[in-house]
């Protein structure tokens, strides 16, 4: 018997509150889904490298054949048809479109997301590629990954050549996933490739990822794409106590995962990151790259008006709040305490619906007049129910309602995507979480809806027929 954790109604009443053009969709990304790294001329990324070093992922799972979607893609455009997606969000392999991250561009790659564009919108659904979800090529690592300038000017050159080919098809392009999560699961805590435990001296990682962008939607632009995006992912702040101590933790880590990626393309301009003890990290010396001499800062003149060029609509990605408390001892000014007193999901995350209503009015508060529309670019939950996933529905049920509660009081929102159509390969955990509205058998790649997936395709069809 699955436990539901809010009551919901098959979602009815909810479709038919929210605005008539909101848009429905699912998302994905390539490491996580395609398999077939050693085809068609892909070199390697980071990912690969990782997750075939001992101890790296749980149980040495590596995204070698994941969910086989490099073959399989026309079943899977035909799942999401069946759903009535209007979106599609799937990520870009840089390895498959330049192998070594730099130089000539490989057809074959480019071949394979133009099929994919196609057959999306063969089937009415409008191919929305986010160009950078993690699987950066090892050649750049070497050099110095994110640490180096010279991977934001790389990005730009693979941007081009990416919207080169699809530009005239696609309907939203995101620069980059989540850059806070390269920059501390990646560089920081070595949890994710490329492993690096740097601490604040990964910070340059956050300034390069900002400049990959800005110098994206230059490129991007120029190739006359429609509407640019960066699906960023933010985690509310909620300090431990009501101490001097614990408010300014919560403040700190605001500054550091939610405020970094959000001003600079926004507001054109850094938040103080004093609260951090890491005030001159993005000045000189601090790890502007192998390439580059130490005495550069990081920050040149001119980056801020690159990575502030408009975007047509923010992504927030958005999964649980962190309660923090102050870490007087620690490298960093905060501890990430458990939030106590919430149902949790398969992973153990606290379900806090409410906090992504307050995070949206906070974005406008934030903002103002500066924030473009915004899409829920992902938003989900892994449970262990194999095809009866009733907390799932129930999770999506209640978050998209905080969404609508956000749009009534005046936020923006245009769209929401479910992180993700079908289980899959969920980095240093493996496939041990299952996020899918299908099932996955790994063992024999057979793809089975959820109870969910019914539950998704009824609110979006009772939505368009509203
Ligand atoms: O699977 C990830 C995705 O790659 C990025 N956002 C969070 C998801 C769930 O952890």
């Amino acid at each position: 018997m699955t436990r539901r954790i809010f009551a919901f109604d098959e979602g009815a009443d909810l479709a038919r509150s929210l605005p008539p053009g909101f848009r429905w969709g699912v998302a994905t990304a390539a490491y996580q889904i395609e398999g077939a790294v050693d085809e068609d001329g892909r070199g390697t990324s980071i990912w690969d490298t990782f997750s075939h070093e001992p101890g790296r992922t749980r149980d040495g799972h590596t995204g070698d054949v994941a969910c086989d979607h490099y073959h399989r893609w026309p079943e899977d455009v035909r799942l999401m048809a069946g759903l009535g997606v209007h979106d599609y969000r799937f990520s870009v392999a840089w390895p498959r479109i330049q192998p070594t991250g730099a130089g000539p561009v490989n057809a074959a790659g480019l071949d394979f997301y133009d099929r994919l564009t196609d057959g999306l919108l063969e089937h009415g659904i409008t191919p929305n590629p986010t160009l950078y979800h993690w699987d950066l090529p090892q050649p750049l690592e070497d050099r110095g990954g994110w640490l180096n300038r010279d991977t934001a000017h790389r990005f730009a050159e693979y941007a081009d050549a990416v919207a080169e080919r699809l530009a005239d098809r696609v309907g939203m392009w995101m620069t980059l996933n989540e850059p806070v999560v390269v920059m501390a699961y990646g560089y920081a805590f070595g949890l994710h490739a490329p492993g690096r435990a740097l601490v604040l001296d990964a910070l340059p990682t956050a300034h390069h990822q900002l400049l990959a962008h800005g110098l994206a939607v230059g490129a991007l632009r120029a190739r006359g794409a429609r509407r640019i995006a960066i699906a960023n992912h933010y985690i509310p702040a909620w300090p431990a106590g009501e101490t001097a101590g614990d408010i300014a933790a919560a403040e700190a880590f605001d500054i550091l995962i939610n405020r970094l990626f959000t001003e600079p393309i926004l507001l054109g301009r850094y938040p103080d990151l004093s609260a951090l003890g890491a005030a001159g990290a993005l000045a000189a010396g601090h790890g502007a790259g192998p390439a580059d001499p130490g005495d550069l800062p990081v920050v040149r003149d001119g980056d801020l008006d690159v990575i502030s060029a408009p975007i047509d609509a923010l992504g927030v990605n958005y999964y649980q709040p962190n309660l923090l408390a102050a870490a007087p001892e620690g490298p960093l000014p905060f501890d990430i305490r458990p939030v106590e007193g919430r149902p949790t999901t398969g992973t153990g995350w606290p379900v806090v619906p409410e906090a992504l209503r307050d995070l949206l009015l906070d974005l406008r508060r934030r903002y103002g007049g500066a924030l473009p529309p915004v899409h829920i670019t992902e938003n989900g939950c892994s449970y262990d129910e194999r095809l009866d996933d009733a907390d799932r529905v129930a999770f999506l049920d209640a978050h998209l309602r905080a969404v609508r509660e956000a749009i009534d009081e005046g936020v923006d929102v245009r769209g929401y995507y479910v992180w993700s159509l079908m289980d899959n390969f969920e980095w240093a955990e493996g496939y041990h979480p299952r996020f899918g509205l299908v099932h996955i058998d790994y063992a024999t790649q057979r793809r089975t809806p959820r109870a969910s997936y019914a539950w998704y395709r009824d609110l979006i069809a009772a939505h368009r027929a509203r």
